[in-house]
């Protein structure tokens, strides 16, 4: 496994967030990332520095050209230091703009489709994207939950090119509105998804048991709520479903879309996961989807946590199964 990282994401660095009108402080810190990446170096994980903004062509596979054009005439108009609260081309008041957010927003999507780059390739088997921004809450024409471009889903759609089938298991703690829209009508990309039950969490109006794909891709999103976030147990026999429902799609390629906020400890998800139990996440993934995988940074807020959680993961991940 080797890991893609872009410095410059601290070009990003929103200060507020709003709740129902009450400023608090911005839970998606540039620190995020420098925790994962020394426990990546404790790892002795290869480390690529990538600073490859993706083009405005392969954007637009996915993104629209009017939320492009507001992006970066925006963005040019903020002073550093400062940031802006969109009116438009966003869903809620928990996604601002700084002077850097475009460029770091693409930076980010180009170490996801780097990764993907190298997958198809051949020249690595899994790579990690540490991908700030987040992405899977970026719809095609809005920023939203903190992401401004959907790394994961740009990944999954340059795998996805001559034809090949993709999956794409999204184990952040919050739905992937985005990721599941983008592919909901397609039957080459398929998006599975364990999350917090969306009747009481963000993004609440997705997520729900019985979306499941329309037209082509009608059965090719699948979505598995937790109504009883806190039991690990109950955590882990979905995890197994979910992964059974990759498994029967045969994906020639897996997108990872890993979020740590998913730790008991973290200041807004919680699923009850402990640090341990993520290496129990890692190890399963690994050894029952060894698909070429790309996995992509999503959420994690409990910054001091996250180099011991993503540590856990990876070590479960890198551990291989020998009796099979
Ligand atoms: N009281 C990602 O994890 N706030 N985005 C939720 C909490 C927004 C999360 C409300 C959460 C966005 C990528
Ligand atoms: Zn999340």
């Amino acid at each position: 496994m080797i890991v893609l990282h872009a410095p410059a994401h601290r070009l990003h660095h929103p200060t507020v967030e709003y709740y129902n009108g009450r400023a608090e402080p911005h839970a998606e810190q540039p620190g995020r990332i420098d925790n994962i990446l020394d426990a990546c170096r404790r790892l002795d994980l290869q480390i690529r520095i990538v600073e490859q903004p993706l083009s405005r062509r392969q954007l637009l596979t996915l993104h629209g050209r009017h939320y492009l054009r507001f992006l970066q005439q925006t963005c040019r108009g903020i002073p550093v230091d400062e940031q802006l609260m969109p009116s438009v081309f966003v869903h809620d008041t928990y996604t601002p703009l700084t002077a850097g957010t475009l460029h770091a927003a693409r930076l980010s999507a180009g170490l996801a489709v780097a990764a993907a780059e190298l997958v198809v390739a051949g020249e690595q088997r899994v790579v990690y994207a540490l991908c700030r921004p987040p992405g899977h809450h970026a719809e095609a024409d809005a920023m939203m939950g903190y992401c401004y471009f959907n790394n994961a889903a740009l990944a999954a759609q340059q795998l996805a090119s001559d034809g090949r089938r993709v999956a794409i298991l999204d184990l952040d703690y919050h739905h992937g509105n985005g990721t599941q829209h983008l592919f909901y009508e397609r039957s080459d990309v398929l998006y599975v998804s364990i999350h917090a039950d969306p009747t009481d969490a963000f993004p609440y109006g997705s997520g729900y048991r019985d979306e499941r794909g329309a037209g082509e891709g009608l059965g090719y999103t699948r979505n598995f709520p937790l109504t009883r976030p806190g039991n690990v147990e109950a955590y882990l026999r979905t995890l197994r479903r979910a992964i059974r429902t990759v498994q029967n799609f045969r994906p020639d390629y897996l997108v990872l879309s890993l979020g740590f906020d998913t730790y008991q400890g973290d200041p807004i998800g919680n699923l009850g996961l402990d640090v341990a139990d993520y290496a129990a996440v890692g190890y399963a993934v690994a050894n029952n989807l060894a698909y070429p995988t790309v996995i992509v940074q999503e959420g994690g807020y409990n910054v001091m946590a996250l180099g011991a959680l993503a540590e856990s993961f990876l070590s479960g991940y890198q551990e291989r199964n020998t009796t099979t």
